[in-house]
């Protein structure tokens, strides 16, 4: 059974836990989530696919969990997105109802409420295991997201394989506060809570302060955190102090910079454990418990996962620690590939199961992988938020006073990377930054929009962007 901790004959029979989901204010048992999630299941089964707008909340998990309980396929829309995002995600999905919150504008969708104390008994069928989970779009280096197409198998291979390598048992307490429409937080996080068994509190916002208090109050030992989160956390002393008590501290979704894991190590006490991986692959690199965790270094191949170094031409690289390669990553918690989309499916996914991930990396002799970057200066990373140029591009080339654009990440002490737009026109750089915010998603939104006469540009027309990322 996916959600392991939710069998409902164990859970009648007395494996129940009061505080199994812990979101602000709100608690829900076991036998809530079984019960609320059962009717929920019953009320979009039959579905064949399900838009969830996916705020931090007890209402999203219900959603969530009653459509894996149904075998409905569901697509977490960003909670903070925009017009053209959201069309662009109903349409494409082919969702065909809203379930839980209530967005801003539903698109002409049904709407299904999820009622908090609704019970229902019901025993479902355990859906078939290849059968998907959900549909998570994430963005390309250009054009509009795509819909990932992840199985229940996926999801169980790889939250047992991150048990083995954390020794994640049901006495755990898993703390975070990042967004539950991505990889990170939702899937590993809450899904992996509920199949694991252990408590879930989440802190709505990842905050140091939310963190620490999680820390004191709930008895947290596993916190989860992007690379900011956890930049933010030793910038404040008492709130990384306050995780002494935890067990294990884990970082991933994007490099988490050397001396943010020194300090750390020396205001928690704690050697972060890092993990890579991406919505199309989920995790498959971990640094180990009771391995080596190297400051800049991913880890090794999760159980299940087979990896490989290839230079352009497709040949082995050396595993020395120092030959740069492409990473390809085969496993069972691999995509089925994008919704709709056959010809993108195969640019990265083989007959074979290889995935090219579009990171470049080096593999020691021991078999320990460090990311090096991507391959494209248009994929970037903001916050652990996946974000192409290209679609940001497209949204400003739709505003009147935007002639030409140019979108590249710059390199930020806080979030990794920092969007920034270069915009030949005429208008005011502001009004720029909340179109995108309005049309896509706030977290997509250029944190800088620099007016320039001309943009720089090679001798066949083409922009010049790692140049223009050194631009200051
Ligand atoms: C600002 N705000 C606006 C706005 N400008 N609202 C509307 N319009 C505008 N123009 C508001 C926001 O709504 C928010 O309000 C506040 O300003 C801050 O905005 P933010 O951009 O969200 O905050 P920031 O501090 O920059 O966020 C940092 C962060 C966030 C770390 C909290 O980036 C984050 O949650 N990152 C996690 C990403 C993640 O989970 N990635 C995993 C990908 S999976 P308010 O009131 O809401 O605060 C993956 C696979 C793997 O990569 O390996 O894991
Ligand atoms: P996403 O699709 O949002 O899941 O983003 C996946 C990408 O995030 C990967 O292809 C990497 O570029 C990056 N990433 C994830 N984890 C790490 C990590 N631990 N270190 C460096 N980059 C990472």
């Amino acid at each position: 059974m996916l959600l392991a901790s939710l069998n409902p004959a164990a859970v009648a029979g007395g494996a129940d836990l009061s505080d199994a989901v812990t979101i602000g204010d709100t608690a829900l048992s076991r036998s809530d989530l079984v019960g609320a999630a059962t009717s929920v299941a019953e009320r979009v089964g039959g579905a064949s696919r399900v838009a969830i707008l996916a705020t931090p909340s007890v209402t999203t998990v219900l959603a969530v969990t009653g459509c894996l309980i149904a075998g409905v396929p569901f697509v977490p829309v960003p909670a903070d997105v925009g017009a053209a995002e959201r069309t662009h995600i109903l349409t494409d999905s082919g969702a065909q109802a809203w379930l839980g919150e209530l967005p801003a504008d539903t698109g002409g969708l049904q709407h299904v409420p999820v009622r908090l104390h609704a019970r229902s008994w019901h025993r479902y069928v355990e859906p078939d295991s290849d059968a998907p989970a959900y549909i998570m779009y994430t963005s390309g280096t250009t054009g509009a997201p795509k819909g990932v197409q992840t199985s229940r198998r996926a999801v169980a291979a790889d939250i047992d394989a991150l048990a083995a390598a954390w020794q994640w048992t049901p006495e755990d307490t898993l703390v975070h506060g990042l967004p539950l429409f991505h990889v990170h937080g939702l899937v590993l996080g809450l899904l992996g809570s509920l199949r694991i068994g252990n408590r879930f509190v989440h802190t709505g916002k990842p905050t140091p302060d939310g963190y620490a208090q999680a820390a004191e109050k709930s008895g947290g030992t596993l916190f989860f955190g992007v690379p900011t989160v956890w930049s933010r956390v030793v910038s404040d002393a008492a709130a990384a102090t306050a995780l002494r008590s935890a067990r294990l501290l884990v970082s991933g979704s994007a490099a988490l910079p050397v001396p943010v894991f020194d300090r750390l190590v020396s205001l928690t006490g704690h050697a972060p454990v890092e993990r890579y991986g991406s919505t199309e692959s989920l995790i498959t690199l971990s640094t180990l418990v009771d391995g080596d965790r190297r400051p800049g270094w991913v880890g090794l191949p999760l159980d299940g996962v087979q990896t490989r170094l290839v230079d352009d031409g497709g040949a082995p690289v050396p595993h020395d620690g120092e030959t740069i390669g492409h990473l390809h990553v085969r496993g069972p918690m691999l995509f089925d590939g994008y919704l709709n989309r056959e010809a993108a499916t195969a640019e990265v996914l083989g007959d074979d199961g290889w995935y090219r991930t579009g990171d470049v990396a080096v593999i020691d002799d021991g078999g320990m992988h460090r990311i090096v970057g991507r391959e494209s200066v248009d994929l970037i990373k903001t916050g652990g938020h996946r974000v192409g140029a290209g679609e940001i591009e497209t949204a400003l080339l739709g505003h009147p006073g935007v002639d030409e654009v140019a979108v590249v990440g710059v390199p930020d002490d806080d979030l990794g990377q920092r969007i920034v737009a270069y915009v030949v026109g005429d208008t005011d750089p502001d009004s720029l930054i909340q179109f995108v915010a309005e049309q896509l998603s706030v977290h997509k939104r250029p944190r800088e929009v620099r007016l320039v006469g001309e943009l720089p540009r090679n001798a066949m027309g083409k922009v010049l962007k790692k140049e223009l990322a050194q631009w200051d």
